[in-house]
């Protein structure tokens, strides 16, 4: 678990001029960002990779990988521009220089993390899209890394769980959204029914599946029931504000306990007036502090893999979504690797 090699060369460097007659030496920055020591760069400059994290397609090695899927499907709902998802997030991850005073890690520092880039897609065929998905994911964590996948809209979670339950076996679930995404009569797979087709498919284990912070005018009075009737916990809104924070935590946790578990975070959860760049935005839900603080409040448990999905930077406003997503990424990545460590 050592620092990830260096993708900029080495400082300083010695350029020489066309004739070959002379050199200049190029200086690099006093202070390395984001603990790397190969990353001499200030954060605005140089291509955007999640956290500055190196580029490779070579997981041999590595820890975590965060994986970039530009997907909008094709029967999204509402407003689409989940394609430029994660650019727009890896754009504004670059301010977050590493350390995370709460979880106590330093992901970077202790870990050899990549960006593996994006998933190769075919944007006219979701499903060939989906299978790109699983078979990427299952290249990356049947290396040994962990995924912190970046979407994209929520139809890539089903493949994600595809690929996760192969290794894992039926999966734990944490699925925090204003939607259920358990619609079942929308047939093909989209973004409002991925959990109901990977329940059906037996990637998630029904004992161990639970949705936060449900909320929104519904297409049909019975929705909840029909989430509860495939097996899952629905967490409302008005619940999780009737428990607070540390007492909500204390239910998801509960209710996944010891098993492997997949945490899910639709961007949609978040209330539109903290991340309005989304599809489907739903008014009336977390702050943005109260979501890292439900994040953090899952440290220790077995999670194997994540996603962050439907931040549409088309509706965003000064980048507020994207920033707050980057973030939510970084807590995500601080969960796996203080498991990873050990404590
Ligand atoms: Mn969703």
């Amino acid at each position: 678990m050592k620092a990830a090699t260096a993708f900029i060369p080495s400082f300083p460097i010695n350029v020489k001029n066309q004739n070959n007659t002379s050199t200049v030496t190029i200086l690099r920055m006093k202070l390395p960002l984001h603990y790397n020591q190969d990353d001499f760069i200030p954060a605005y400059s140089g291509i955007a990779t999640f956290m500055g994290c190196p580029h490779t397609r070579n997981v041999d090695g590595v820890d975590f990988a965060v994986v970039g899927v530009p997907l909008d499907s094709g029967a999204a709902s509402w407003r689409s521009g989940t394609r430029q998802g994660p650019r727009a997030i890896r754009e504004n991850s670059l301010q977050i220089w590493g350390h995370n005073r709460h979880l106590k890690i330093t992901p970077r520092k202790e870990f050899n993390v990549i960006d593996f880039g994006d998933v190769v897609l075919e944007p006219i065929s979701l499903a060939d899209a989906s299978d790109n998905i699983a078979a990427t994911t299952s290249f990356i964590i049947n290396s040994g890394a962990q995924q912190l996948t970046l979407g994209g809209d929520h139809s890539i979670t089903y493949p994600l769980l595809q690929a996760h339950a192969e290794k894992y076996g039926k999966l734990a679930v944490i699925h925090i959204d204003s939607h259920t995404d358990t619609y079942q009569g929308l047939g093909e797979l989209e973004h409002g029914n991925p959990f109901y087709l990977a329940m059906k498919d037996g990637f998630i284990d029904p004992d161990a599946y639970i949705q936060v912070g449900i909320r929104g005018p519904q297409s049909e009075p019975d929705e909840m029931e029909e989430a509860q009737s495939i097996g899952a916990r629905v967490v409302t809104i008005e619940e999780c504000f009737a428990l607070g924070i540390p007492k909500l935590v204390e239910l998801i946790r509960q209710h996944v306990g010891d098993r492997h578990v997949y945490l899910s975070l639709d961007i949609d959860g978040v209330d539109p007036a903290y991340a309005p760049g989304t599809g489907t935005p739903e008014v009336g839900g977390f702050t943005s502090y109260q979501m890292l603080w439900l994040l953090r409040g899952l440290v220790g448990l077995d999670i194997v893999g994540c996603d962050l999905v439907e931040v549409n930077p088309l509706y965003d406003a000064g980048a507020m979504t994207s920033i707050l997503a980057a973030n939510l990424g970084f807590e995500l990545l601080c969960l796996m690797g203080v498991k990873k460590r050990g404590s």
